[in-house]
């Protein structure tokens, strides 16, 4: 028998750790209990970056993405751009149980939904729409400027789960970038850059930046970094060094990213670059705590 861990991305994921370790504490698998973590979360209308509630895109339209990967069997599912669904990781889960596929996009996932029995909802509510008007970018008036990532336009909930059995699951989920173009993609329904889950290694979870995370396949490259014998808080600030490397290369100053990771032992890491000012919750040896993620600088010149 193992002892069941669980870590989440920011405050908020303290109610998806509690509920994700109740359920590893009944006996659930990893999955099963981290996207009951994560749905907690996504039903929450004040967490304004995920699930119901979440803050529109540029036409202020609620698009989620979401992506869950069993670290038993390697089967992962996703969905993105996805509209009037407020469970995306369950439907994640369809994806990867129900389906040849792996990842469903726009129309054609909420028609999957549809068909798997999830009702279509206004995921919009009258705070969201009001937060929306508030953080209305200026690069909204030059539409050909990307869009800036800044802590607190931006949140998403990435759980990940060590069960009794000693297998990890994970799920990511999200609304993504406020104010994203229609159509924009960001990390977190990508396996590989916003998850990643293997029980041979290890697992990893991203949140902040999408597009700095899908630069260095951010959660993909943590895994490998500790099944080369990595501990997981190595694995995250190698991590985040190479997010900030990065920028150094483009001349721009980092944007917000941070990364957890559990591995099979149960031990934990977390990492942020310093505009993330990150912090993680952890459930571990029967506390559940929330922790301040290490902050690592560009190095050098
Ligand atoms: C994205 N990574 O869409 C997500 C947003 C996020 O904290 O994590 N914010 O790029």
């Amino acid at each position: 028998m193992t002892d069941p861990v669980v870590i989440a991305t920011w405050p908020f994921g303290r109610t998806a750790v509690e509920v994700t370790w109740n359920q590893l504490n009944q006996g659930h698998a990893a999955l099963d209990s981290a996207i009951a973590g994560a749905q907690a979360v996504e039903d929450d209308p004040k967490v304004e970056s995920v699930g119901f509630g979440g803050i529109g895109n540029a036409i202020g339209t609620v698009t989620l993405d979401a992506c869950v990967m069993d670290g038993a069997t390697l089967a992962c599912g996703a969905v993105a751009g996805l509209e009037n669904i407020r469970h995306p990781a369950a439907l994640a889960r369809r994806v990867m149980e129900k389906t040849p596929h792996v990842l469903l996009v726009g129309e054609g996932a909420r028609w999957f939904a549809m068909q798997q029995g999830f009702p279509l909802e206004t995921l919009l509510t009258p705070e969201s729409v009001a937060n929306w008007y508030k953080r209305k970018p200026k690069a909204e008036r030059q539409p050909t400027t990307p869009p800036q990532g800044t802590p607190g336009n931006h949140d998403t909930v990435a759980v990940l789960a060590l069960d009794a059995k000693g297998h990890l699951g994970g799920v990511c989920t999200t609304s993504g970038l406020a104010h994203k173009l229609p159509g924009r993609v960001g990390d977190s329904p990508l396996i590989g850059h916003g998850l990643y889950v293997d029980d041979t290694a290890g697992a990893a979870g991203a949140t902040g930046t999408g597009e700095e995370i899908i630069r260095i396949n951010g959660s993909f490259f943590i895994v490998e970094q500790m099944r080369a014998g990595k501990h997981p808080q190595e694995a995250c600030e190698i991590a985040i060094k190479r997010v900030n490397a990065t920028a150094v290369r483009r001349g721009v100053h980092p944007e917000g990213v941070a990364f957890i990771a559990l591995d099979p032992k149960g031990r934990v890491g977390a990492a942020c670059t310093v505009p993330t000012k990150f912090q993680y919750a952890v459930a571990k040896g029967g506390k559940i705590e929330l922790l301040p993620a290490k902050s690592l600088g560009p190095e050098g010149p």
